[in-house]
């Protein structure tokens, strides 16, 4: 036996060290815990972390300890031990004050005060005489935060020998939204069929639910809502229920409350109720009896997540009553538990006659000071909805007495959907940073959000998920960056898309600088270019119809005008673009007076915001100096060169990753550069009919006629 095992020692080793450039699937997401390469490094990680010592023993804390376990002994290449006590230098200990009376003899409680329940201290100290490095926190989750940190730090190669590192979160809501049907279909969804087994369920707890919340914990994401917006009241039955609980249990330990989204129709589709009336006494009893239920199943359920009044969805307007009416009553059966209702400002209506960019402000802002202290506002980045690029949303400091919360869409609806490569932290970064002048200068929509500005405790953000059954969970290698990235702006919007990027590069391929470098630049340059062969300089909502795949500038004539591109383009004989001055909507009228004086003013507006805002005559001088027509041609032709280029730059990295994941991304790079084309050519095509311009010498010309584009008529695209 033990001759055997000799002989084929060899062979194992061999299988080992090859193994960063076999196939790999990307199921591991940035959680890889290979061994590290560099000799160096890992003999110093070798010394300085010899085991772990981990007080107590919640299921939170034995999570963590695996993980850590798990972690070490990967990226380390040989056992690391868990102990009892230290034994030696280079142990890792890790616990709360409570729980660990090694902790507490750090005597950190100054330091761990201003943390809070989730964040961490990360020390390298002294503890019985010997080097060795702390994990401390108020809480057994912010341990588990803490593991993860160190774990980041190892697998970026960053030095540990010297740490003080404190961190805690900036939104205490690191909510994921999840727009999945009971039926598994996923709306908006690229990436195969829902995570929740509903009908395998309660019974059968899938190993991905439990991959599923250690990633989330990993970037500190601490809830999830489990189903769709457009809502089906079947979930709060007794039925559905145990299954929730089911889930509630599995993602428990990694710090992650389920929530639900309430159908406001409810009472009566499963309440056996003649009406819904928030006002109603029976009505909101309804609620309260079965969120008692709700809770008796799920004791720390987060609370419900409402689209009401929008988009076909019931809500408080059916009884003529306010949003606030209606998320007060949900906020009344919640209260008692703890809970929490983000109740979202995504309302608008084809029966107001009023720019659909002006409803929300509308119906909301009115409201300010009359929401519960457990409600937020889950407001869109953008008063449209989701565009390639909007100016933030007019509601974002204009309701300081009522939390407002961020809903990003990490799903690719509007970029590309399952096939293109569009790193969103750009996206992201722009609007939190922008600045609403609601109390001046420096009032940026991050510090609404955080809660900062208006001295708000309860924060939230959202992004709606871009998660599926796929192996590689988001069906495009890529878009596993943004899951990450909207989890470490959730913890820190101050981090910068660069870091991001590069956390996301080291630990989900690998620390190879010759690697790191151009992707990075590739991804950072990846949104700018989308935007560019979609909807360049503010054009807004020219997708196909329905699916949103596609383009469809020449959409007209549909039920409703606000579904339809040419509602928002414009164009004419004239121009093109939105009037939102006072000619026009005059939706800038909603944003403080100095932001209104910069987008009113075509002269002063950015140009990435100009159509949004203006109609533009077609020999408008640019910034460039070209007339419009020539610069929108520009701009669509750069968006497919800059494709074109992120294809040169992958193929310069073939050999430094496996072969699988290679592959998987340069070939949805070729189909990224043919809808890119079939973008520029059909928008171009499109909008020449009105300019009656030719394209600029020296740009390709469309490949095909604007009848060829306008024919098409993809079938089954995924994500209805
Ligand atoms: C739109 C999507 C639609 C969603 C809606 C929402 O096309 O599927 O239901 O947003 O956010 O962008 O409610």
């Amino acid at each position: 036996m033990r001759n055997k095992f000799i002989l084929i020692l060899p062979l194992l080793l061999l299988l080992f060290v090859t193994d960063s450039l076999h196939a790999d699937d990307g199921y591991r997401l940035w959680q890889r815990y290979d061994k590290i390469e560099n000799a160096a490094k890992l003999n110093g990680y070798q010394q300085a972390l010899t085991e772990i010592v981990l007080e107590g023993n919640s299921p939170t804390l034995l999570v963590a300890q695996k993980e850590l376990k798990n972690g070490l002994s990967g990226l380390l290449g040989k056992e690391v031990p868990i102990s009892q006590r230290p034994t030696q230098a280079g142990a890792l200990v890790a616990g709360t004050p409570a729980n660990s009376p090694l902790i507490k003899s750090l005597q950190l409680e100054n330091r761990l005060k201003p943390l809070g329940q989730d964040g961490y201290l990360l020390l390298t100290t002294n503890i019985n005489g010997k080097k060795s490095t702390a994990i401390a926190a108020n809480t057994d989750v912010g341990v588990l935060y803490g593991a993860f940190h160190l774990l980041r730090l190892l697998q970026m190669q960053q030095d540990v020998s010297n740490l003080s590192v404190a961190s805690a979160p900036k939104i205490r809501h690191r909510v994921l939204n999840h727009w999945d049907n009971l039926d598994r279909t996923v709306e908006r969804g690229y990436a195969g069929f829902s995570l929740w087994d509903w009908h395998r369920l309660p019974g059968y707890i899938d190993q991905r639910y439990l991959d599923y919340a250690r990633a989330n914990a990993s970037i500190g994401i601490n809830g999830t809502v489990l189903t769709n917006v457009n809502a089906n009241a079947l979930v709060l039955t007794k039925e559905y229920l145990v299954k929730v609980k089911a889930l509630a249990d599995a993602f428990r330990p990694y710090g992650i409350k389920v929530y639900l989204t309430a159908r406001f129709s409810a009472p009566i589709e499963i309440g056996g109720l003649k009406t819904a009336d928030p006002l109603d006494p029976q009505v909101q009893a309804w609620w309260k009896e079965k969120t008692k239920e709700v809770y008796s199943y799920i004791p720390d359920f987060g609370g419900y997540l409402v689209k009401a009044d929008s988009e076909g969805q019931p809500g408080p307007h059916n009884y003529k009553r306010t949003q606030a009416d209606g998320a007060n009553m949900l906020a009344d059966a919640v209260a008692p538990h703890g809970g929490i209702v983000m109740w979202r400002a995504f309302v608008y209506s084809e029966h107001t006659p009023d720019d659909r960019h002006k409803q929300a402000f509308n119906e909301f802002k009115p409201l300010d000071g009359k929401f519960r202290d457990n409600v937020l506002v889950q407001v869109k980045n953008g008063a449209i909805d989701f565009q390639p690029r909007e100016p933030f949303h007019p509601l974002f400091g204009a309701m300081p007495s009522t939390r407002l919360m961020m809903e990003f869409q990490i799903t690719q609806e509007y970029l590309g959907q399952g096939t293109n490569l569009a790193y969103l932290a750009p996206l992201y970064k722009e609007v939190l940073e922008s600045d609403t002048y609601a109390k001046g200068k420096g009032s940026t929509v991050a510090k609404v959000v955080d809660g900062t500005l208006d001295n708000h405790q309860l924060s939230a953000i959202a992004g709606v998920s871009n998660i599926g059954t796929d192996r590689n969970w988001t069906g495009h290698q890529f878009a596993q960056s943004n899951w990450y990235t909207f989890g470490r702006l959730a913890w820190d919007h101050s981090i910068s898309s660069e870091e991001i990027a590069d956390e996301w590069i080291k630990m989900t391929f690998t620390n190879n600088n010759q690697f790191v470098a151009p992707v990075k630049k590739m991804m950072l340059n990846s949104h700018e270019a989308i935007v560019n062969y979609m909807t360049p300089l503010g054009l807004h909502h020219l997708m196909g119809w329905s699916h949103h795949y596609g383009p469809g500038p020449w959409i007209k004539d549909k039920p409703r005008a606000d579904w339809t591109s040419v509602y928002y383009h414009q164009a004419d004989e004239n121009g093109i673009g939105f009037d939102r001055t006072k000619t026009g909507s005059n939706a800038v009228a909603q944003y403080f007076p100095p932001v209104q004086k910069q987008f009113a003013n075509i002269k002063k507006v950015p140009e990435k915001y100009l159509l949004w805002f203006h109609h533009v005559p077609w020999d408008y001088k640019t910034n460039s100096g070209r007339i419009l027509w020539d610069e929108l041609a520009y701009r669509y032709s750069a968006g497919v060169d800059t494709v074109r280029q992120m294809q040169q730059t992958w193929d310069t990295v073939e050999g430094m990753i496996d072969e699988e994941r290679f592959n998987h991304v340069k070939m949805l790079l070729a189909v990224q550069e043919q809808e890119a084309k079939w973008w520029r050519d059909a928008c171009l095509l499109y909008f020449q009919t009105f300019s009656k311009r030719p394209i600029p010498k020296g740009l390709e010309e469309p490949e095909h006629s604007l009848e060829h584009y306008m024919q098409l008529d993809p079938k089954f695209v995924p994500g209805i």
